[in-house]
């Protein structure tokens, strides 16, 4: 299981970009490449360099920044593109090509025997140029394994850096990438990528059970969004890494995945969903008076995830009929009032029938709060006088 020791590929500048509503310009993408860069992610994917001329141009920008991150291109298998993308400065190529038999037939129309030829000039051509080099079969989950892993043995044979599953619709499920990603790593000697879809909700389950099964490269975008509903979500995957061991991702910059989350779903108008993993609105808000009780006493009691080495923070929702006394407490303590545990109590009750009778809100409760410290300062001090 290569956990310990895996790299993010991210390619919210390649897959992100067949997202519908994305398009970036030259200086968006040089925001999000820059973040992605300062987060920590080991490489950056970018949209082939024959998509357009400014794609091309963009490909050259990017290669030049600078950054710590290793800059990708993404081409079909042919020479002409891979030349392509090399004369961009890119660090290294991923090509992919199409092998199940609804592709062979209906796409490119090529055999395996031709595949396995074209592939084999590509990644020669590639290596002898000097970059990382990586070879995918697109719909690997509905390519017939035997001709798949032909094709991939034949550019291990060359000396391929990494070879690539991609459940290219997303139909894959753990178990079978599980099964898929162990088998393959007994027979070749290259890294494996995995590429997973998300078209049934599958997407983060299937690129941790590609870990466990020994691949070595995952591919994620900001807000997972791709074609159709996208990829693997970058905040899911260090969601279910974090979960497992929170020292898988002590190397990334795990506050900035906020700033990240929202740039993106910004530049691509939609919003940040409600349930996004880390980021989303209601992710750390805790309702229950149960839940809540709990979480004031210990969070690790209905948290995986501690919000704060994510730079987010818990919130206890208290303005409705399930809350309970330890959460009012908790908010009259927040403003700083001084109330007996039988008052708090008698408003808690109060709380309830209040918002079995309509909605309440927040400022509803603290006002409830406030008269009641007000009622039992006045009590006081006329017991004093
Ligand atoms: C596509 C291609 C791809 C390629 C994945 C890869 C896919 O846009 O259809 O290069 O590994 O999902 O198959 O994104
Ligand atoms: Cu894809």
């Amino acid at each position: 299981m290569s956990l310990e020791s895996f790299s993010i590929i991210e390619s919210t500048l390649r897959e992100g970009e067949q997202f519908v509503n994305a398009f970036f310009s030259t200086a968006e993408k040089i925001q999000i490449a820059t973040l992605l860069d300062a987060f920590g992610v080991e490489y950056l994917e970018l949209t082939s360099p024959l998509a357009s001329p400014e794609s091309y141009s963009d490909c050259v920008t990017i290669a030049n920044l600078g950054l710590s991150a290793k800059i990708l291109t993404h081409t079909r298998c042919t020479l002409e593109d891979a030349k392509k993308a090399v004369d961009t400065g890119v660090d290294g190529v991923d090509v992919v090509i199409g092998t199940s038999s609804y592709l062979r037939d209906f796409s490119h129309g090529k055999s395996i025997d031709q595949i396995i030829d074209i592939a084999s000039e590509v990644v020669s051509y590639l290596l002898s140029q000097g970059v990382e080099t990586r070879f995918s079969t697109e719909d690997s989950l509905r390519s017939d394994s035997g001709d798949i892993l032909r094709v991939y043995k034949a550019v291990d044979d060359l000396g391929v850096h990494r070879v690539g599953i991609a459940d290219t619709v997303g139909v894959g499920t753990p178990m079978q990438i599980y099964r898929l990603v162990s088998n393959l790593r007994q027979e070749i000697k290259a890294d494996i990528e995995f590429h997973g879809h998300n078209d049934s909700g599958c997407a983060v389950a299937n690129a941790y059970a590609a870990l466990e099964g020994g691949a070595t490269h995952i591919d994620t975008s900001v807000l997972g969004i791709g074609e159709r509903n996208g990829i693997t979500p970058l905040g899911g995957l260090i969601a279910r890494l974090y979960a497992t061991d929170k020292n898988l991702v002590k190397k990334y910059n795990l506050p900035l995945l906020n700033k990240l989350d929202h740039l993106v779903a910004r530049l691509v108008q939609v919003d940040v969903p409600f349930n996004n993993y880390i980021t989303g609105f209601a992710s750390f808000t805790h309702k229950a008076g149960i839940h809540a009780k709990a979480v004031l006493n210990n969070p690790e009691t209905y948290e995986i995830l501690n919000p704060e080495d994510f730079g987010m923070s818990r919130y206890i929702h208290v303005a409705h009929r399930l809350t309970g006394w330890n959460a009012v407490k908790n908010r009259a303590d927040q403003l700083g009032l001084e109330l007996s545990d039988d008052a708090v109590k008698y408003l808690t009750r109060r709380i309830k029938e209040k918002a079995d009778n309509g909605s309440m809100t927040l400022d509803d409760v603290d006002e409830l709060l406030y008269q009641a410290a007000k009622q039992e300062n006045t009590a006081e001090e006329v017991a004093a006088a």
